[in-house]
């Protein structure tokens, strides 16, 4: 038995035994994979948080542990064990069948029998990842960082400057995409080995439903948000001609013109008359902001985030003087599947990281809450992915509208604000995400793993979904020198995976709209979730069980519903109209569906 607690309910009298010795075997192999996997998350922690040109202890620890998590987890005898329960599975209880599943889809990464070529894969994934961190951008040869260069993307009206600041955020795919080559090849291979078609198919399984399953769901989700997506692209165009002094407008977005590096949220192009929250959170410390959002956890009835999470975390921006380089992209971790929970972030005091930090500690705090006796590790994990993205994004969401800023006094009691202003800037980050996570990322992801993209392709393959999904692109020929996919972290470190976000987006406004609607008794457009019990309650209930409950069963019991895109396009709905008056006369350049 892990940890002394009994993870299992004995049913039938008849089954007893075979229950009895499934459990046992249950029990061995999460001891030693508990123990392996805080090995491993401790090293991959310490080569993520502190990266030094030239050292290679990280490296060695992160293959050396690495190793030992795969060589366990994917050793022949787990894998025919769980089988063997398996094949009695009618006579084992639902949670354990659900964990010998989960052993199998583990070992299905690490087979024993190519442990050379999971060697090459550990070893490859950290080198990448010490070359996406470990890099220096440079504007006009002066080192800068990827928040500056953000910020430059959101601030700078000089074309010119902003254009160097895109340049500068690409030059560091040139040296990834040998890397990416590498590891697609050798994560097509280690999956294939026990029946998976290939890595991409390898991610999707894990909601259960086959990969064009998956591409129909997402394409689907795309559709329906395309006549909004197509309005928000045109006001986009005029409105940011007119901004920079262009005088004919661009059927396309040049890249350079968006607030974000990727052009994933355009949010940052319009400020809201009096409710400039941005120039608020400017005036407060980093601590302040990721100790603001534990305070809308708390008073929702989570607890205080324990003692360790204050003093592991890497919560702040490296100073530029400093020896080490730490990765800048958000995340959080759990550590030992218990109670060592950690975030790695850059925060600094504005909107952007705001809302971030709102949506690391959704991670955590779904790792605090399914840390349960009636949770066994091997269960310790969203609902499904796209669960664990929403609970944080959703809080972000929520922590962004009036009567909750007013609430908090982030904003004066007295603002009135443009409600049609605030519904784009909100569209101008949930729409807009919407192509770039189901279009652009997944459909390459796709592409590159299930297709087989030759390595001469990525660059053409890149930019014409960026032009076909979100209407962009890039300032001037961009040859395959470069590798503009392998700027975005995901694509190296978290593969195959983006739908979970765009997912994510849509279970956002499907429990959103329910707190609002079935619990607040307020306007989805303006809540206040702050203090209230009931929605800490919603989501806990949510988080509770982890993954030892179907997702579409959680859903539908708590919000009535299956998936669905409605929510999101109800909230969004009034703001198409006004849209389309502005774009009347303007020309439209994408094509109706997708
Ligand atoms: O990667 C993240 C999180 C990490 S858990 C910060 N997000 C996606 C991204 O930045 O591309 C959040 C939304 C989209
Ligand atoms: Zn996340």
């Amino acid at each position: 038995m892990y940890g002394g607690l009994i993870f299992f309910n004995l049913s039938c009298g008849s089954d007893k035994k075979l229950q009895q010795e499934a459990q046992t075997f249950l029990g061995q192999y999460t001891r030693e994979y508990v123990r392996l996997y805080t090995e491993s998350s401790e090293a991959q922690w310490a080569a993520n948080t502190k990266i030094v040109e030239g050292d290679s202890t990280n490296a060695r620890a992160v293959e050396r542990t690495g190793q030992a998590f795969a060589s366990f987890t994917g050793s022949d005898s787990n894998v025919e064990t769980a089988q063997k329960y398996l094949d009695q599975k009618d006579k084992l209880t639902e949670l354990q069948v659900k964990q010998l599943q989960k052993i199998k889809y583990i070992a299905a990464n690490n087979p024993a029998s190519l442990a050379d070529i999971i060697k090459k894969r550990i070893k490859a994934e950290n080198t990448q990842i010490e070359k996406l961190y470990g890099f220096t951008f440079r504007i006009d040869g002066k080192p800068v960082s990827a928040n500056q260069i953000d910020d430059v993307l959101k601030d700078q009206t000089n074309l010119p400057a902003r254009l160097k600041a895109w340049q500068a955020g690409k030059e560091v795919g040139k040296g990834l995409k040998k890397g990416l080559t590498e590891l697609r090849d050798l994560r097509n291979q280690t999956v294939q080995a026990l029946g998976y078609k290939d890595y991409f198919d390898y991610q999707v399984s894990d909601y259960g439903i086959p990969a064009d399953d998956m591409m129909r769901l997402i394409k689907k989700i795309n559709n329906e948000l395309r006549p909004l997506y197509k309005e928000l692209h045109t006001y986009a165009r005029y409105e940011l001609a007119k901004k920079y002094g262009v005088k004919e407008v661009p059927d396309y977005l040049p890249a350079h013109w968006l607030p974000n590096r990727w052009g994933q949220d355009w949010s940052a192009m319009v400020s809201v008359k009096g409710m400039n929250t941005d120039s608020v959170l400017k005036t407060k410390t980093p601590e302040w902001i990721v100790k603001d959002a534990e305070d809308f956890y708390r008073s929702l009835g989570f607890p205080a985030l324990p003692s360790g999470f204050w003093q592991k975390s890497s919560l702040y921006p490296v100073p530029p003087s400093s020896s080490y380089k730490k990765n800048n992209h958000a995340s959080a971790w759990h550590m030992d599947l218990q109670n060592d929970v950690r975030s790695l972030m850059s925060v600094e005091p504005n909107s952007e990281w705001y809302e971030t930090a709102n949506h690391e500690l959704g991670h955590i705090y779904y790792y605090l809450t399914y840390t349960n006796k009636d949770v066994p590790p091997l269960m310790r994990e969203g609902a499904n992915r796209a669960y664990h993205e929403a609970m944080g994004s959703l809080m972000g969401l929520a922590s962004q509208q009036l009567p909750y800023l007013k609430k908090k006094a982030i904003l004066p009691e007295n603002t009135r604000t443009d409600q049609v202003q605030t519904l784009l800037k909100e569209a101008l980050n949930y729409v807009v995400f919407i192509p770039f996570s189901a279009g652009t990322m997944t459909e390459f992801e796709k592409q590159l793993y299930a297709d087989k993209l030759p390595e001469n392709q990525y660059n053409k393959a890149w930019w014409d979904l960026a032009k076909k999904y979100q209407g962009i692109e890039p300032p001037s020929a961009r040859g395959e020198e470069f590798c503009d996919a392998a700027t975005k972290t995901h694509i190296n470190d978290d593969p195959a995976q983006y739908y979970d976000y765009a997912l994510s987006f849509v279970i956002l406004f499907q429990l959103h709209d329910h707190i609002a609607k079935k619990i607040l008794h307020q306007d989805p457009h303006a809540t206040n979730y702050y203090g209230n019990k009931k929605v800490g309650e919603f989501l806990k209930d949510i988080m509770r069980p982890g993954a030892s409950k179907d997702w579409n069963s959680v859903l539908k019991e708590k919000t009535g519903s299956d998936l669905s895109a409605k929510p999101m396009l109800d909230y969004f709905s009034p703001l198409l109209k006004w849209l389309k008056e502005q774009n009347k006369g303007r020309k439209y350049t994408l094509s109706e569906s997708i």
